[in-house]
């Protein structure tokens, strides 16, 4: 399998931390591409036609996209129980949604701030964004502790890369304020040795 990957990337490295404790990292060669939706990455194409990453390439099958559908098949892989059965699995993909949706405001506004030229730049669009993932990070802190603190599950793993990916682009805006709970589980999931091989060059 090869996996179309950028070191920077937080859906990405939802699969990278996956591949890790799943001990699936020898099956997967890594193929790097840089790409943003105004120059897209040329190995992408006939690939995935939205041109984004990861994407996964088999050898019995077509490529599969985006980071939630790679992710289930790994875990499928395996059978290793990232997405358990019963009623914790509904938990899971919601939480995971959570906090792929704290990426995907956390990823319009790094592109607004980086390829949008200055002068046509909204800030109050950009707060908007940020005013979806404050709400997100509330909720975690408020409401899904218990869930954070029980057994590794790929809701966990994408909450973490998430938190990971605002200090990385967004540390400025503080999301642990007001969120302590939530900023002491990370400090422990970060020091996780899945997360730290896949940490972002800063
Ligand atoms: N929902 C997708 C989002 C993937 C995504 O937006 N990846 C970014 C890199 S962090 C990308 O490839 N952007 C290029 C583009 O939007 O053209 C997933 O979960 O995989």
């Amino acid at each position: 399998m090869k996996l179309y990957h950028s070191p920077t990337s937080p859906y990405v490295r939802k699969v990278m931390v996956l591949l890790h404790e799943t001990g699936q990292l020898p099956d997967v060669e890594i193929s790097s591409v840089a790409g943003t939706p105004l120059s897209p990455a040329d190995p992408l194409l006939g690939k995935n036609p939205l041109t984004k990453i990861p994407a996964l390439e088999r050898a019995d099958g077509p490529t599969l996209f985006d980071s939630r559908v790679i992710c289930a098949f790994l875990d499928t892989r395996v059978q290793a129980g990232l997405y358990p059965d019963g009623s914790r699995r509904w938990e899971v993909l919601t939480l995971e949604a959570l906090a792929d949706g704290i990426l995907d405001a956390a990823l319009l506004m790094t592109y607004e701030g980086r390829l949008r030229p200055e002068d046509m730049q909204w800030d109050s669009w950009t707060d908007a964004q940020w005013s979806k993932i404050a709400r997100a990070c509330a909720a975690l802190n408020q409401r899904w502790m218990a869930h954070l603190s029980g057994p590794l599950d790929m809701g966990q793993i994408a909450v973490g890369c998430a938190l990971g990916y605002l200090d990385l682009r967004h540390g400025v805006r503080g999301w642990r304020t007001g969120n302590e709970a939530l900023a002491e589980w990370y400090s422990t999931f970060e020091s996780r040795p899945s997360m730290e091989a896949t940490r972002p060059p800063g």
